[in-house]
């Protein structure tokens, strides 16, 4: 038995000393994988040196998922054509990976941090919305939902920037929107194709066809083909801001809304809150959202 343990150990430490010789080389080149535990390594090593392995680009194991303040770094490491990572990559590399906070990266070869649902539907889905507990304010302005705001753990918009650049790599993106009223009853809606332009276009939004589960209506596709308004800055179709007129939000109104998950949290006397009309469990005070987008 104390023989087994010193050769598990021996062995545990030959691995350890192999990732280190190869990453003290200051080759271009990847170190060929040898395990979980060797990845980790690697990637760490690679941060000081030239190139960001994959999944080093990842900055961190997948496996052991939340981000460690000791991987709570950007690896940016001049790669000259870094493979993307994001939570759909990330699935199919690591099956068993678990939800919650990754490092992601965006077209632009920059990095952000996001939470990767990856139980819901197969897994691999990007959250860029959710709402819970009405901890975090989002009658926020354009220069905020531009760049994002909120804990991605926990209450947050991931920023329409990173969404632009999440959805528009040559693949297509599909968004999973998750609804529970405060009476539990739970719902979503699916979409097969998603997409926005960029802040010159005014993020406007593009979604495919519909298919969900106990929501009531495809109420989404009003907002289809419109731009995002923020309470300074007017994009809709009304003759007034809908994100500070009817609404309070920030959304891709239209004249105004019938689905508007950016609103008051837990507003029961008026349509200024999270509204999806015609959902089972109340149209206009939702408990709980999560938007979230799945490109393959
Ligand atoms: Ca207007
Ligand atoms: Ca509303």
């Amino acid at each position: 038995m104390q023989k087994h343990k010193r050769r598990v150990q021996h062995e545990t430490e030959k691995r350890h000393t192999a990732c280190k010789h190869q990453t003290q080389k200051t080759t271009h080149k990847p170190t060929r994988p040898m395990g979980n535990q060797c990845r980790l390594w690697t990637a760490i090593c690679h941060a000081s040196s030239k190139w960001c392995g994959y999944p080093g680009l990842c900055a961190h194991n997948p496996l052991t998922s939340p981000i460690t303040q000791r991987s709570r770094r950007t690896y940016n490491c001049g790669v000259k054509q870094p493979p993307h990572c994001d939570c759909y990559v990330i699935k199919k590399m690591y099956g068993s990976a678990k939800s919650g906070v990754y490092n992601v990266s965006l077209a632009d070869m920059t990095h952000i941090q996001a939470y990767c649902d990856m139980e819901t539907a197969g897994g691999g889905w990007t959250v860029f919305q959710r709402r819970q507990d009405g901890s975090v304010d989002f009658y926020r302005t354009w220069k905020e939902y531009k760049t994002g705001f909120g804990d991605p753990a926990a209450e947050h918009w991931l920023g329409n920037d990173n969404l632009y650049q999440l959805t528009n790599r040559n693949n297509i993106c599909e968004l999973y929107i998750i609804l529970e009223s405060w009476n539990n009853i739970t719902g979503y809606a699916r979409y097969s194709r998603f997409a926005i332009d960029d802040e010159s276009n005014a993020y406007r939004l593009h979604v495919g066809n519909f298919t969900g589960f106990n929501v009531g209506r495809d109420c989404f596709r009003y907002h289809d083909s419109m731009k995002f308004t923020t309470k300074d800055y007017d994009n809709d179709l009304m003759n007034f801001n809908c994100a500070s007129g009817n609404d309070r939000g920030a959304w891709w109104y239209n004249a105004c809304e019938i689905c508007g998950l950016n609103g008051l949290y837990n507003e029961t006397s008026s349509i200024r809150g999270i509204e999806w009309l015609g959902f089972p469990g109340g149209s206009i005070n939702m408990k709980f959202t999560q938007m979230m987008v799945r490109c393959e």
